[in-house]
């Protein structure tokens, strides 16, 4: 059964070890920052903050709700254990049965209302997360909804925000997210303001499909829908015309100030360093603040591999890249983003019917729906595991040509949160990419294939089968 709320999904971890309760009291400033980065580093469970200084008993932080495979799978409802191929075979089968949400007439998000001069973000535990942060975030993980003017879609996205003052904040929306392209081109072109609304701590799949790269156009909450295998109940807002998921912890509510700019950032990055500056970016200006009584805040903190970036972003592009692919007819047999590449490098497995076929393959990684943030593309043989870090950097390091094998493509869509880039490259906004084809060399005969001296490849199965079976009687304990 899918979970109705943020609640029973903590609920779950705690049981099953990917969660714990800390009683201890953490300051809001660095201190659930660090734990929780710690904690995404050593892929520990997630920390659950039951008492914040400054702060009234009950209101509560869960940091690093998805920053595991493990808890992932726990959140799409799969065995703990799952393999990466099997969570992105399952999200591809259950993200394409879209089911279209509820609307219901009430919701635990409205316990507590807050309008007008009431409204104060302050009142929550927003953490200061990274030393050298502009300001305090309270929207690290949460979706973000906005509503095409003209045809009505409702696009749901992870952006960041930061408080300003006690009823605005400041987020960074790159003109290639779809709430950048909605308010650039459609709001802040007729000099409107664009009506959104915040949910933070919602249950689990929200927030997963918020930070996925869904086509432009399509409605995250029916895909959200999908992969629980049960409409999401939604509820309206109080001061703007869109609605929100009934059982979110926090929903903040406003409009999007045309052609206002206020500096925000900066804040340290899913690339895993600080990276991008401070600069002028839009201001949100709160209307509205719902509440659950004792709200619980979660809290992502991008860096170092592995954080809930790496986990999210990457399995739904390696998903998405693998269905564009295949429908472009590419003979691909599996694709992945390693988490400890940051969003930047796909590896895409394949079979290679004629000669340069990666460079095709390429293009078609760079052309899908999430291509710009892709930078480097590993191409390898439908014998290596793609998930196999191990295969993948043998068949890298081993295969690929360091002058034949390399193309540079100079010319590209630029992600800034890279710190190899000159100054001038950021500041003319132009990146450049690169594809490895680690494909079997073509100076290898294919009649005289070399063959890879691995336990799996170079003995014959009799041997293989017999080691297998008697591999405790050897001594060994695994
Ligand atoms: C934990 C997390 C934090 C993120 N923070 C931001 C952010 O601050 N700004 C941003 O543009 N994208 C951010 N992203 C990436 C977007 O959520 C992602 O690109 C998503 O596809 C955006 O939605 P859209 O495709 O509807 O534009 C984040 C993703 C995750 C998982
Ligand atoms: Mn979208």
């Amino acid at each position: 059964m899918p979970y109705k709320d943020l609640r029973e999904f903590i609920q779950k971890c705690e049981q099953l070890g990917d969660a714990v309760a800390v009683h201890r009291e953490v300051d809001w400033n660095l201190e659930a920052g660090a734990i929780t980065r710690r904690c995404c580093e050593l892929q520990a469970p997630a920390p659950f903050f039951q008492k914040i200084k400054d702060y009234p008993a009950g209101y509560r932080i869960f940091g690093a709700p998805l920053s595991t495979f493990r808890r992932l799978a726990i959140a799409m409802d799969l065995n703990p254990e799952a393999s990466v191929r099997q969570i992105i075979d399952t999200y591809i089968e259950r993200s394409r049965k879209k089911i279209k949400p509820n609307i219901v007439k009430d919701g635990p998000c409205k316990e507590n209302i807050m309008t007008g001069e009431e409204v104060d973000l302050f009142k929550f535990p927003a953490p200061f997360v990274h030393h050298g942060d502009g300001g305090r975030y309270i929207s690290t993980f949460h979706i973000i909804a906005t509503k095409d003017p003209d045809t009505g879609w409702a696009n749901w996205g992870m952006y960041r925000q930061m408080i300003h003052t006690k009823n605005s904040l400041g987020g960074l929306m790159a003109p290639a997210q779809h709430i950048g392209m909605m308010l650039r081109n459609k709001y802040e072109a007729r000099n409107e303001p664009m009506p959104f609304a915040v949910a933070i701590g919602t249950e689990p799949i929200t927030c997963l499909v918020g930070g996925a790269g869904i086509p432009a156009g399509v409605d995250e909450v029916d895909v959200i829908g999908g992969i629980r295998g049960q409409a999401l109940d939604i509820v309206k807002c109080e001061t703007v015309d869109l609605e929100i998921p009934a059982t979110s912890e926090i929903v903040i509510e406003g409009v999007v100030l045309p052609k206002e700019r206020k500096m925000e950032g900066p804040f340290g990055e899913y690339g895993g360093y600080c990276s991008i500056p401070n600069l002028p970016r839009p201001v949100y200006q709160v209307s509205a603040i719902t509440h659950r009584n004792d709200p619980i805040l979660t809290m992502s903190n991008m860096g170092m591999p592995v954080d809930d970036a790496d986990i999210i972003q990457g399995m739904t592009m390696a998903a998405e890249i693998f269905v564009t692919l295949k429908d472009m007819g590419f003979p691909v047999t599996g694709v992945h983003t390693p988490p400890e590449c940051c969003c930047s490098t796909v590896v895409v497995a394949t079979k290679v019917p004629y000669a340069n076929i990666a460079s095709r393959i390429a293009s078609g990684v760079w052309a899908s729906a999430v291509g710009h943030f892709v930078v480097k593309i590993i191409i390898v043989d439908d014998d290596v595991d793609p998930t196999n870090m191990n295969e993948v950097l043998h068949a890298w390091a081993t295969k690929c040509h360091p002058i034949r094998g390399t193309t540079v493509i100079p010319q590209a869509v630029m992600t800034p949160a890279y710190p190899y880039y000159s100054p001038e490259e950021v500041h003319y906004n132009t990146g450049c990419n690169v594809y490895y084809d680690c494909t079997y060399p073509k100076r290898w005969p294919k009649e005289k294939k070399a063959i890879r001296s691995s336990f799996r490849d170079i003995y014959p199965k009799e041997i293989q089968e017999q080691v297998l079976a008697n591999w405790s009687d050897y001594g060994f304990k695994q």
